[in-house]
C-alpha cells in the first residue's frame, strides 16, 4: 500500500481503501459531445477562440480527454449537432475509431428548428406532442432516424429529453398531450426492438406554464407504460429547489428503472455547472443510495449510465469537464468508505447520532490519494489538469 494511503488505512480499512480505488478506476463516466463545446447564455455564446466548433474537433477533444483521464470511453451524441445524415454519422463512426472512443447515448434533438422540411419554427408548439400530426409524425421520424443512426454507431441508448410543453393554460389540453405523448413514444419504442430508451423529466423551462414530462413520477409511469427497456435518466438539474433527489434515486432504484443521470450541479436551476462544484454533498449522497441499492442486489452502480450534461460558458470547456469527472469520482470514493454494516446497525438501535456520523466521516475523507492512486494504476497522469496544460 502506498504510504499516501496510511490515514485512510487506519481510518476505514485496508480492503475498503482497496476496493475504493478499483472501484473508481472502474468507473464509466460518460462525457457529452457538446459539453467540449462553449456553451453560451440565453444572450450569447461568448466564444473565446481556442474551443473546438466542428464535430470532428469535439471527438479529438474526447479522444485526448480519454487518453488523459481513462474516463469518456464512451460519448453521448447529440443530432443532428453532430450529424444530418447517415454519410455524416457514417464519418462520425470513423472519427470516433480514430479518436479510440465509442458511441455512447445518442440523443434526439427535437427542439432546434431546423433549416428544411417540417420541423421548423413550429416546434415551439412542440414535437412528440405538437397538435398538428403531420409535425408529430416528422418528430417520431426524427427519432427513427436516430435509431439508423445508433445501428451504424453501435449505440443501444436512446435518450429522449422533450421540449414539448405549454407556455399558458389556455394553450393545450393536459389530456391530448398525455395522449399524444404516449402515442408517438409507443411508437418510437416499437422500433428499438429492445434497446434501452432513457426518458428525461424536467420541471420547467424559462416562460413555460407546463412541461409534458414534469417530473420523475411521470418519466417513471411512461417507462412502465412502455417495456422493460425504458427507464428514467435523472438530469440533476431538472427538478424544484430543495427536491430529495437521492429518495428519488433510492425508489428509482427499487423498481429496477433508474437508467442513469445526466449530472451537473445548479444555484438557481439547471444551470448546467460543474458537477460538484457547488453540492458536493449531494452527488455523496446520491452515491451513497446507489451503492446501497447495489448491496442490496439492485442494479450495480457501474451499469447505470453516468453521464455528464453541462454547459461550459466560463471556464475552458475540457478543464472544467476535467473537473467534473474528478468531483464525481471523489463522491464516489467517498462514498465508497462508508461501512454500510454499521450504518444499518445504527439504523436499527436508533442511534441516529452515529449513523449520520458514518456518513459525515465518509464525507470528510480526504480521499483525493484514492483518486490518484486509481489514475496511476491505470497508466493516467495523476494530475489531468496539470498535464493537459503541459501539452497545449
Ligand atoms: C435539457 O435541458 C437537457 O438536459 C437535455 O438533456 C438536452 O439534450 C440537453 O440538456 C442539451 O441541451
Ligand atoms: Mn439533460
Amino acid at each position: 500500500m502506498p504510504e499516501r494511503l496510511d490515514s485512510l488505512v487506519y481510518e476505514f480499512g485496508e480492503n475498503r481503501v482497496n476496493e475504493a480505488m478499483d472501484r473508481v478506476a472502474r468507473l464509466p463516466i460518460e462525457v457529452p459531445s457538446w459539453g467540449f463545446g462553449r456553451g453560451g447564455t440565453r444572450f450569447a455564446v461568448y466564444r473565446a477562440g481556442d474551443e473546438p466548433t466542428s464535430v470532428d474537433k469535439r471527438i479529438a477533444a474526447a479522444g485526448r480527454f480519454h487518453s488523459l483521464t481513462g474516463k469518456g470511453a464512451t460519448i453521448a451524441l447529440h443530432f443532428p449537432w453532430d450529424g444530418n445524415s447517415k454519410a455524416d454519422v457514417r464519418a462520425l463512426r470513423k472519427s470516433l475509431k480514430g479518436a479510440g472512443i465509442t458511441a455512447g447515448s445518442v440523443n434526439a434533438n427535437l427542439f432546434t428548428p431546423r433549416e428544411k422540411g417540417p420541423l421548423d419554427a413550429t416546434l415551439r408548439f412542440g414535437s412528440l406532442t405538437h397538435p398538428d400530426e403531420k409535425i408529430r409524425r416528422a418528430s417520431v421520424k426524427y427519432c427513427l432516424d436516430c435509431i439508423d443512426y445508433m445501428d451504424i454507431l453501435g449505440s443501444d441508448t436512446l435518450v429522449l429529453w422533450l421540449p414539448d410543453g405549454t407556455n399558458s393554460p389556455g394553450q393545450m389540453s393536459m389530456y391530448d398531450q398525455a395522449d399524444r405523448l404516449e402515442g408517438t413514444l409507443r411508437e418510437i419504442n416499437a422500433s428499438l426492438d429492445g434497446r434501452k430508451l432513457l426518458i428525461e423529466y424536467k420541471l420547467f423551462e424559462p416562460g413555460f406554464y407546463s412541461t409534458a414530462i414534469q417530473d420523475y413520477g411521470r418519466s417513471l409511469y411512461l417507462a412502465w407504460l412502455l417495456g422493460d427497456n425504458v427507464k428514467v435518466l435523472v438530469d440533476l438539474g431538472h427538478h424544484a429547489h430543495g427536491v430529495n433527489v437521492e429518495q428519488i434515486i433510492a425508489q428509482l432504484v427499487r423498481q429496477g428503472k433508474l437508467g442513469g443521470f445526466h449530472f451537473n450541479d445548479s444555484w438557481y436551476a439547471d444551470d448546467d455547472l460543474a458537477t460538484g462544484s457547488l453540492h458536493p454533498h449531494q452527488i455523496f449522497r446520491i452515491f451513497v443510495n446507489l451503492i446501497e441499492g447495489e448491496l442490496r442486489g439492485y442494479t450495480p452502480v457501474e451499469d447505470l449510465a453516468l453521464m455528464i450534461d453541462q454547459s461550459h460558458n466560463v471556464k475552458d470547456p475540457f478543464e472544467e469537464l476535467l473537473e467534473s469527472v474528478e468531483n464525481i469520482e471523489i463522491a464516489y470514493a467517498r462514498a465508497l468508505m462508508v461501512d454500510f454494516d454499521r450504518l444499518k446497525e445504527a439504523q436499527d438501535r436508533l442511534d441516529v447520532s452515529s449513523a449520520d456520523r458514518i456518513l459525515t466521516d465518509a464525507f470528510n475523507a480526504d480521499v483525493r490519494p484514492i483518486v490518484r492512486e486509481a489514475r496511476r494504476r491505470n497508466g493516467r497522469s495523476e494530475n489531468p489538469l496539470e498535464a493537459s496544460r503541459e501539452a497545449r
